[in-house]
């Protein structure tokens, strides 16, 4: 493709669409008119609903450009071949649960006051999230990594005693909440402040701690004040005064509302395809709100871009399908999956449960519903505690994780997993073929940089799991952790690494609260390598009480070479430098020579087309096609020069995609310019190119790689047209090194 030839494109967002004979196209815009028009391309309607309310089985909505303040209820379901579709079709297409605030006058100082009579817990500026009062202030700016003070002594189950910070005057802290990591931190708590103690700098708050008898709030613990006006103090600080409905606001830059965009959650805004089949809703921009999913069957989410979502998207009934899409900065949980058959693919998912409580990126099961349900392709990152959890006794049987790459969990709480499961029946659920990395929680005051995060994490009396052809790297604590009691938990031809200066062993297995059963356990074929000093124990392989079956794993542990497997190691195992690619990028595929190649054992289903004379130990098959992490495809490949339209989906993928290729090899991550693009009428702009660029080219630079050339070398905002070739040539070179 040369560069006469590529078009100038521009950001729309839209979906090729095949129309079955017969079926009504219908359109809305928000210039129509619902009583006046007709839903035709030239009367459109104005609102999304006059399309719900009239469409049938195999109709389209084709839904212009603009901000779309509804909850859509489609009236009817379409049926197998003929689904009721809702397609947006234009640069920026947003369906919005938000409820703009007007109507400012200044408070004092920077701040802004407005009337607000409605209860809200997330308030925007211009569609990016601004910060609830607090104290300490937020200087990380990321409020899934918020700034804590230290309590200094025990407070028991009520209290927070701060020897050092807690010295205001009596009376301070009446009506403000405390938000805490509690003793250990295995879950944050928010609680409501009930008195403040001068001399003994404690504050009390109800109700008591209450989720287990584990841990006070001791001198270990976390904490900040928030949600009182007298700790507005910065800009992007709001309150709420939900008595008197009165919001205040310190805008960045200390900015006059004027001209500013000012929303609050609490609108009703987004689809809600409960108790429907065969719905289609595609490309759209969500904002806040909601999309409802419970009961649902056979309906389709699309290339949407759900940010900053209202509610979990919780998914019941049957053979529901999310793809391409991204849910993030997320309060709570982003995706659930219950019920049975539905998928999350080819998906992104990150910035979730800033509470820091038992929520994840994506969830399975619901108490005890959910089956067969899959995760799959996906990026899932950047979250307070799990990555993908399945909790409860669930008759999950069948569930099926594979291909995804995890990382970033534990930002507010400890003894969180990549995965994580807890007295969990997964009746045969399969974790095969992903990534997880980076597992690596918040410093723990207690025992400093080696909080508890575990890679795959099988916490107490999990069952009938088969976890194989993972890689796992930089846990703070265990790669791969089974807890027991343990039942039927197969663990085969995983790569798991000890990197990055944590603790604890690579993999291991032993007691919990609930005994030391194991029971039909086997551990074979894995690849278990110690490349750091670990700080508390140092086993490749630890089993302690009750011991799983293991045969033909690989050991090799660099500092401390005896500590292989404190069972001893079978005679089938094989020990010695594996001989990885790349250790310092984190790549961990085996060169030829690795001593790992062609010593595993065939085991049927798991080591299915192996190559060579026998099956090689470890994640990666050497010549094999199939490798652990998401499979890389891109929405409209290829891209054909003055055919295909630039598109949201476009920018994000690459973003997404280079985000995680950064973390992969160690590199910090990835900021962007208007990083919710779409969200507003963002266009693709040189800045975004760039940026991309530049960011890739660290990644090649990291794995000591030339970096890629590109057709435009210099990019010149103002100057340069933003054609297909540069987006293509961008794809190669992210494949390049996928
Ligand atoms: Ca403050
Ligand atoms: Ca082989």
């Amino acid at each position: 493709m040369s560069r006469s030839c590529c078009s100038a494109l521009v950001l729309i967002v839209g979906l090729a669409l095949a129309v079955p004979a017969g079926a009504t196209e219908y359109y809305v815009s928000p210039s129509g008119n619902d009583t006046g028009g007709d839903g035709s391309q030239g009367r459109p309607w104005k609102t999304i609903q006059k399309a719900a309310d009239t469409m049938s089985a195999g109709d389209t909505c084709h839904v212009l450009n603009g901000d779309y303040a509804e909850m859509v209820r489609p009236a009817r379901s379409g049926n197998a071949g003929s689904f009721i579709s809702f397609v947006a079709e234009g640069p920026s297409v947003s369906v919005v649960g938000t409820r703009p605030i007007t109507a400012w006058t200044m408070h004092s100082g920077s701040i802004w006051q407005a009337s607000a009579p409605w209860d809200f817990g997330e308030l925007f500026v211009d569609r990016e999230r601004m910060v609830i009062a607090r104290w300490p202030n937020l200087t990380s700016g990321n409020i899934y990594r918020p700034n804590f003070n230290q309590a200094t002594a025990n407070g028991g189950k009520t209290s927070i005693i701060d020897a050092v910070n807690l010295t205001q005057p009596g009376g301070s802290w009446t009506g403000a909440k405390i938000f805490m990591v509690p003793g250990l931190g295995w879950t944050a708590d928010q609680r409501d402040v009930t008195g403040y103690d001068v001399p003994s700098h404690r504050i009390t708050f109800s109700p008591a701690i209450s989720f287990s008898d584990y841990y006070d709030a001791d001198e270990f613990s976390l904490y900040f004040m928030y949600d009182k006006l007298s700790l507005l103090d910065a800009a992007s600080e709001w309150y709420l005064d939900r008595i008197a409905h009165t919001v205040y606001l310190w805008l960045p830059g200390g900015d006059s509302p004027e001209g500013h965009l000012v929303e609050s959650a609490g609108g009703s805004g987004g689809f809600n395809l409960s108790d429907r089949s065969y719905i289609r809703v595609a490309g759209f921009s969500l904002m806040s709100g909601d999309i409802r999913m419970q009961n649902a069957t056979h309906c389709r989410v699309e290339e949407v871009q759900h940010l900053y979502p209202a509610a979990e998207l919780y998914v019941s009934g049957s053979d529901n399908v999310i793809t391409r899409s991204e849910i993030a900065y997320a309060s709570y949980t982003g995706v659930r999956l219950a019920g049975a058959r539905n998928t999350l693919s080819k998906s992104h998912v990150h910035h979730c449960d800033y509470f820091g409580t038992y929520n994840s990126l994506v969830a399975l099961g619901d108490s005890n519903t959910g089956s067969q349900n899959s995760i799959v392709d996906c990026l899932l990152h950047d979250t307070g505690r799990d990555g993908v959890v399945m909790l409860g006794a669930l008759n999950a049987s069948g569930s099926l994780i594979e291909h995804n790459e995890i990382y970033n969990t534990g930002l507010i709480a400890k003894d969180c997993g990549g995965f994580y499961a807890w007295g969990t029946n997964g009746g045969g659920t399969v974790i095969r073929y992903n990534v997880v990395h980076d597992i690596w929680p918040k410093d723990s005051p207690q025992y400093g940089p080696i909080g508890v995060g575990y890679g795959i994490y099988l916490d107490d009396a999990s069952s009938d799991f088969s976890v194989h052809h993972n890689l796992v790297y930089r846990t703070a604590g265990f790669a791969i952790e089974l807890h027991q009691p343990s039942r039927n938990v197969l663990v085969f031809n995983n790569t798991a690494i000890g990197s990055g200066g944590g603790w604890g062993d690579v993999i291991s297995s032993n007691p919990g609260v609930l005994g030391s059963a194991v029971d039909g356990a086997v551990v074979a074929n894995n690849l278990a390598v110690m490349l750091d000093d670990r700080k508390v124990w140092r086993w490749c392989i630890y089993f302690e009480v009750g011991v799983p079956a293991y045969h033909h794993n690989g050991y090799y542990n660099v500092y401390h070479g005896t500590s292989l497997n404190n069972q001893g190691v079978e005679a089938s195992g094989v020990v010695g430098n594996p001989l990885f690619s790349s250790t310092a990028a984190n790549d961990f595929t085996l060169l030829e020579s690795s001593p790992m190649v062609d010593k595993g054992a065939v085991i049927p289903g798991i080591t299915d087309g192996y190559l060579g004379v026998a099956p090689d130990i470890g994640a990666y098959e050497r010549g094999g096609s199939e490798r652990p992490g998401p499979r890389l495809t891109f929405t409209d490949d290829p891209l054909v020069a003055r055919t295909t339209p630039v598109r949201r989906v476009h920018l994000t993928e690459l973003r997404a995609a280079i985000g995680a290729l950064r973390v992969r090899r160690g590199l910090s991550a990835a900021l962007w310019s208007d990083p919710t693009p779409g969200a507003r009428a963002t266009t693709v702009k040189t800045v975004h190119l760039t940026e991309l660029r530049a960011a890739l080219n660290e990644v090649y630079a990291a794995l000591g790689r030339t970096p890629p050339t590109y057709n435009d070398a210099m990019i010149t905002a103002g100057v340069t047209v933003i054609t297909a070739v540069q987006l293509s040539e961008l794809r190669a070179a992210v494949v390049a090194v996928w």
